[in-house]
């Protein structure tokens, strides 16, 4: 007679889910035995990177993708990323195991107390349950759950004496859609709108990049003659960064976004929150004479937006919507912004002279995944991208992602053959978060290129105390780092860059490596300005 194990097992297969990003612990350990040679454990150290590893990995495949935790300590470790996986909008199954059906009562060690609720609220349903005959079809309505918009992660806990129950008839293999159209009286009437408008213009979010509809917004922009820019703090590319009509990133506070958008009659967002900030400076959302027209395939996201109409629907299908409805505008399309000449040569360099070499050796089909919180700005100014799905950091704001997103991805580009070549830039900060990703990269024997500019701060953490005039903050330097000797202690290579010439040589070797490579390059102390 079939177990609710066996079960299980084969409906997993049936979704296309047999790799399971994770960390091990005893009450996982009865869904884990005997594991099936058609399914491969991608074995993280410790669970943030297990999270982040299969956000990555989702995210580079377009599929949804299944993380195995260790219990309460384990979901906890894990929380972190969970958050960034929530806001990146990002399909996962993370399951956890929990202690013995039979003792929950007295809760033993490693009792998840009120399991359900510890990951929430970041994810879109959190379930143990009821019956350990229910885990399977539970596997299949979480599937469901977390790939229709907005897509997002879900949670189920999975008591450890459930696996070897005998088991129903197993769950219908289901489909679900994971788009759906904008209502088309209020498409046409965004439209007419667009259509009457002396002076549009387009911001543009990740759900453009994930709904693959670059062609449609550039179709658009160029249709209606209006300047791009991404929505801030954008964790995609969202449109081609070497196109005439492309702006940049909005600035991420309320008063200095409006004034980026001064002058412009309709303010017309695809697939981004109205608006994501960070620091609060204070003004009007919009320049006075504006007009918000909104598209987002998130409820949550329409109803919480400050101003502007909202539309409900897919960026996709929205984009190609409006192409079909919106005439060819009569006015020129606005021509390049100039980008500054690289800052004079320093010793160490500047942030944006690293960037600009980075920049020139750059491959055509590169995959930047980049967490450098200060030199964000300076990184995206130097480094055009040109292509879809070729860029990724998180939404969240939280730290921890990057590198272990860099192993998934990676690890996705070679599964799917693509093989397209990924480099993480990640900070001498931020690379502390998730840094046990690195070992999986080696044991996975990736050939992932991290390059680490090296400020021995956190120079955006300065910048924000500046700016909110908060002197006196303690911990904000980081001495006595050895980032050469923490790659190679997880088997990877590293070598410092010494000297700006030397980069695209040691970027060329660590692309056809057998295992990630960390490429540590001393850049200056100066603190970049947050706006
Ligand atoms: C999980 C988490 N912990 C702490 C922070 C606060 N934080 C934001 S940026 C930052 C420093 C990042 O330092 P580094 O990667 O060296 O980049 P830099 O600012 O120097 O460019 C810190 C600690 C955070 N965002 N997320």
């Amino acid at each position: 007679m079939a177990t609710v194990r066996d079960t299980t097992y084969d409906l997993l297969r049936g979704l296309g889910l047999t790799t399971v990003f994770g960390n091990p612990g005893s009450t996982e350990e009865p869904f884990l035995r005997d594991f099936p040679a058609d399914f491969r454990y991608v074995h993280a150290l410790q669970e943030a990177s297990a999270m982040s590893m299969a956000d990555g990995y989702a995210q580079a495949t377009g599929c949804p993708a299944h993380v195995n935790l260790h219990t309460a300590p384990g979901t906890g470790n894990g929380m972190g990323n969970l958050v960034t996986a929530w806001h990146n909008k990002t399909p996962l199954i993370v399951t956890a195991g929990q202690q013995t059906r039979q003792m929950l009562l007295i809760e033993p060690r490693l009792a998840s107390r009120r399991a359900a609720e510890l990951a929430q609220p970041y994810v879109k349903w959190a379930h143990e349950p009821a019956r350990a005959q229910d885990i399977p079809a539970a596997f299949m309505r979480a599937y469901a759950t977390a790939v229709q918009p907005p897509a997002g992660p879900v949670f189920l806990s999975l008591p450890m004496d459930d696996w070897d129950q005998p088991a129903d008839p197993p769950p219908h293999v289901r489909t679900v859609a994971t788009r759906f159209a904008p209502d088309p009286d209020r498409l046409r009437g965004f439209a007419a709108t667009l259509a009457a408008s002396r002076a549009p213009v387009l911001v543009l979010g990740a759900a453009v990049d994930r709904a693959d509809a670059w062609p449609a917004a550039v179709a658009l922009a160029e249709r209606l003659a209006a300047p791009v820019w991404a929505a801030p703090a954008p964790e995609r590319a969202v449109f081609p960064e070497d196109h005439p009509q492309f702006r940049g990133v909005l600035p991420y506070a309320i008063g200095p976004l409006a004034e980026a958008l001064r002058g412009h009659d309709t303010v017309l967002v695809v697939g981004a929150p109205v608006f994501r900030y960070y620091p609060h400076v204070p003004g009007d959302y919009l320049p006075a004479e504006a007009r918000l027209l909104h598209v987002t395939d998130d409820p949550d996201e329409a109803a919480r937006a400050p101003v502007g109409e909202s539309l409900l629907g897919d960026a996709g299908l929205a984009l190609t919507g409006l192409l079909e409805l919106v005439p060819s505008a009569d006015r020129p399309a606005p021509s390049a912004h100039a980008v500054p000449e690289p800052s004079a040569t320093t010793s160490p360099p500047t942030a944006d002279a690293l960037f600009a070499e980075l920049a020139r050796h750059w491959p055509a089909d590169g995959v930047l995944v980049q967490e450098s919180p200060s030199n964000l700005a300076a990184l995206r100014r130097r480094l055009r991208i040109s292509r879809p799905r070729s860029y990724f950091t998180m939404a969240s704001g939280g730290l921890g992602f990057g590198l272990p997103a860099a192993v998934g991805i990676a690890l996705a580009e070679r599964d799917t053959g693509r093989g397209r070549p990924v480099v993480a830039v990640i900070g001498d900060g931020s690379f502390h978060y998730s840094v046990q990703a690195l070992w999986t990269g080696a044991q996975l024997r990736l050939p992932l290129a991290v390059v680490v500019p090296v400020n021995q701060q956190y120079a955006i953490l300065k910048a924000f105390a500046e700016l909110k005039h908060t002197p006196g903050v303690p911990a904000l330097d980081l001495p006595g780092l050895d980032v050469t000797a923490i790659a190679r202690g997880y088997g990877c290579a590293a070598e410092v860059v010494e000297s700006l010439d030397g980069l695209g040589a040691a970027l060329d070797t660590a692309l056809t490596a057998d295992r990630p490579t960390v490429l540590p390059v001393s850049i200056s102390t100066e603190v970049p300005r947050i706006l």
